[in-house]
């Protein structure tokens, strides 16, 4: 059988998985998860992940969670294209992006996003005026480094890439939002505010299979 991978819409983690898909060419079969309907949380799929979230992915007896984890393996499985670089150097920048990302961007954006998503903006208008202050600091150190060169970590796409980028596309959903315009987050438009973060989203998004990887719900 071929590999499956278990996701969700909207989700960054689940998006990441997705893209490292598209971007080896693996065939793979795709099991879309309803988190409304609660399907993240059957016996089947905990069987899987006991921890109810996507992604997950299964190879024959190989079964994964964590969209890094899920990347590293399919790295070592399908080595073309290399997503954690040719290079010991490029390892490690590549490795660096992520935790950048991981450590200071995923978690202020968060704080932006969720209110957002989940229609709390008034209520947590302070605090999301506060995280967005953080989020621009992170921003314009992207926009530096991709002022530069045109992938995150090294000279061509890399994992780095592949976790980054849904975070900056759920950030321009949230920014989106009716329930945004009052807050004036001034990440819109991003071709205005971090253009060379919107010309990568740009050279992400023109990936072959790109399409297949982008939340369905978000085509309404
Ligand atoms: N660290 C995990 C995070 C996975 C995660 O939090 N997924 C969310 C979707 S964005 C989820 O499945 N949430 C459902 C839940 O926690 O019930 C990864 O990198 O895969």
């Amino acid at each position: 059988m071929a590999m499956e991978i278990y996701w969700g819409s909207g989700s960054p983690y689940a998006w990441r998985a997705l893209l490292a898909l598209e971007i080896k060419k693996v065939p793979y079969t795709s099991r879309l998860l309803e988190f409304s309907k609660g399907q993240h949380k059957t016996p089947e799929y905990l069987a899987l992940n006991p921890r109810g979230k996507v992604p997950a992915l299964r190879n024959g007896k190989v079964v994964l969670a964590e969209s890094l984890a899920i990347l590293a393996y399919l790295d070592r499985e399908f080595p073309q294209p290399p997503l954690f670089g040719r290079t010991a150097e490029q390892a490690g920048l590549i490795w660096k992006s992520i935790f950048e990302s991981m450590n200071y961007l995923e978690p202020v954006a968060n704080r932006v996003i969720a209110p957002l998503f989940f229609n709390e903006a008034a209520e947590k208008a302070d605090d999301i005026r506060a995280a967005a202050k953080d989020v621009h600091a992170e921003l314009a150190g992207m926009e530096r480094r991709l002022a530069a060169q045109d992938w995150l970590a090294t000279d061509g796409l890399s994992a780095a890439d592949i976790a980054v980028y849904p975070w900056i596309e759920l950030l321009l959903r949230a920014a989106g939002k009716e329930a945004a315009g009052p807050l004036n987050l001034g990440l819109l438009p991003l071709a205005k505010t971090y253009p060379a973060i919107a010309a990568w989203c740009d050279r992400v998004r023109a990936v072959p299979g790109y399409d297949k990887t982008y939340p369905p719900h978000w085509r309404n």
